[in-house]
């Protein structure tokens, strides 16, 4: 089958025509967000920088970073580069401390992403024919309708599900006859396990599934689409930087493109901030050349991941990046939501600070394919001689409070005083026992 482009002159430009395009965009980029944003300016304006200086990708090695705490620190709108009256909407995730990060798009950033997830689904081969099924959470989260709109650019009939109902997803899957599914790829295992259960595989028309918002192995995409019956293709993305379709696998499956016409990717050293060599394995760091709203200027993702120069059997000329291997920070990405160990500490401390102590742990498994989550804490001895019933009570209002919190079903535990291990360094806080390679 010959390969399908949605921009194909954008999609296989010549590499050395694309870093002209991203060098242009990259200047102006540059003074937009210095004109705009404070705290772009103020870094800037410590390293002795001024946006004159800075005349293409060559020179993006003197820029400052941005990181996550940023988004704190600046919250909510901080670092938008245009009034509100410009921002067509908002979306949010989880930061480092609990507090969330807020994100906004123009309308020309909404038409971006849309384009981005467009040019995906129509390199794998759907087009206005298919039935896509979205069952990525919809709300502040990035997914569900950063997906939606790639599927109305391509005007295939899109089917918005949203997460959760299980035996309602498939159903509807059999029911709408839906062809192509979007969600995490430790859902779609869930959904494979399950509709293996029902016997109902046969029942099912689908032909490709969509994955990302986690980690995932080669191993479980095999397992997916021997499951489904289906092709399974890999997406990343970030809220900072856009939501899903940063980065799309094609019909080689074989790492995702960077849509490099709107973001420059670089690996660094995490620890030195370092640009390392083509092919190393380090920190990925992206800049959007386009984004309006909410431009990224080297943003620390704390992926771990690698890049692939050597040209795709597809011909797109945009660069690849393998699967991420992991974060460099403590976050925690348990069934597609972000988690930070700080934010179960602050609910533990704020709503039972006087009935446990502050020793917890934190238990993350995937159990049938799909990830546990489960809190330990150590109760105080008042709580610990007191009535069972005032224990379970207390159990009752911290799993609340963290469902609410995190928006994730927990499992908490009240443990004996002095039960979980004391470590000698840094304390344990958690323990990972999903294993990826
Ligand atoms: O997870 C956006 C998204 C939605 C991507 C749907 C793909 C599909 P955040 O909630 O901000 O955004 O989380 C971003 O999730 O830094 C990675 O650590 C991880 N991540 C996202 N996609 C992948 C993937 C969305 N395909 C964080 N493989 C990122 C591995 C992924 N990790």
């Amino acid at each position: 089958m010959a390969t399908k482009y949605l921009n194909e002159n954008i999609e296989t430009m010549p590499r050395d025509e694309l870093k002209k395009l991203q060098s242009e965009r990259l200047v102006a980029q540059v003074k937009r967000s210095y004109e705009n944003v404070q705290c772009f300016r103020d870094r800037m304006d410590e390293l002795g920088l001024k946006p004159e200086d800075i005349h293409g990708v060559e020179d993006l090695y003197k820029l400052p970073f941005a990181y996550k705490k940023d988004l704190r620190d600046y919250y909510p709108y901080g670092l938008f580069a245009v009034p509100m009256s410009q921002v067509k909407r908002l979306h949010a995730s989880s930061g480092t401390t609990g507090k969330r990060i807020v994100v906004g798009y123009t309308q020309n950033d909404l038409d971006m992403w849309a384009e981005c997830l467009a040019r995906m689904l129509t390199g794998i081969g759907v087009t206005k024919d298919d039935i896509v099924q979205i069952s990525f959470g919809y709300g502040l989260f990035t997914g569900g309708f950063g997906a939606h709109a790639g599927v109305e650019k391509i005007g295939a009939t899109v089917v918005p599900m949203g997460s959760g109902n299980t035996a309602l997803q498939i159903q509807t899957m059999i029911d709408f006859g839906v062809t192509v599914i979007c969600c995490t790829p430790s859902y779609a295992m869930y959904l494979g396990e399950e509709i293996e259960k029902m016997g109902v595989k046969n029942q099912l028309k689908l032909k490709a599934g969509i994955f990302g918002a986690e980690p995932w192995t080669e191993e479980m995409r095999k397992q997916i689409e021997e499951k489904l019956g289906i092709k399974a293709y890999d997406i990343y993305g970030l809220s900072e930087v856009l939501g899903p379709g940063v980065a799309c696998e094609c019909e080689d499956q074989s790492g995702m493109h960077v849509w490099e016409d709107n973001f420059i990717v670089e690996i660094i050293n995490p620890d030195t901030g370092e640009v390392l060599p083509e092919g190393s394995i380090g920190e990925l760091v992206f800049t959007s050349l386009t984004k309006e709203a909410f431009p990224v200027i080297r943003y620390r993702t704390r992926d771990i991941c690698q890049l692939i120069t050597e040209p795709c059997s597809c011909g797109r000329t945009h660069i690849k990046m393998m699967k991420p291997q992991g974060r460099s920070d403590d976050m925690l990405i348990i069934r597609g939501v972000n988690v930070f160990p700080s934010q179960i500490e602050e609910v533990l401390l704020k709503v039972a600070g006087s009935e446990i102590t502050p020793n917890y742990q934190i238990i993350v498994d995937r159990v049938n394919n799909t990830d546990t989550f489960e809190v330990n804490v150590e109760m105080n001895e008042d709580l610990f001689f007191d009535e069972v019933k005032v224990i379970e009570a207390t159990e009752k209002k911290i799993t609340a409070q963290l469902r609410s919190t995190l928006g994730l079903g927990v499992k908490v535990r009240l443990v004996n005083p002095k039960s979980i291990e004391r470590s000698e360094g840094k304390a344990v806080r958690v323990i990972d026992k999903r294993i990826l390679n």
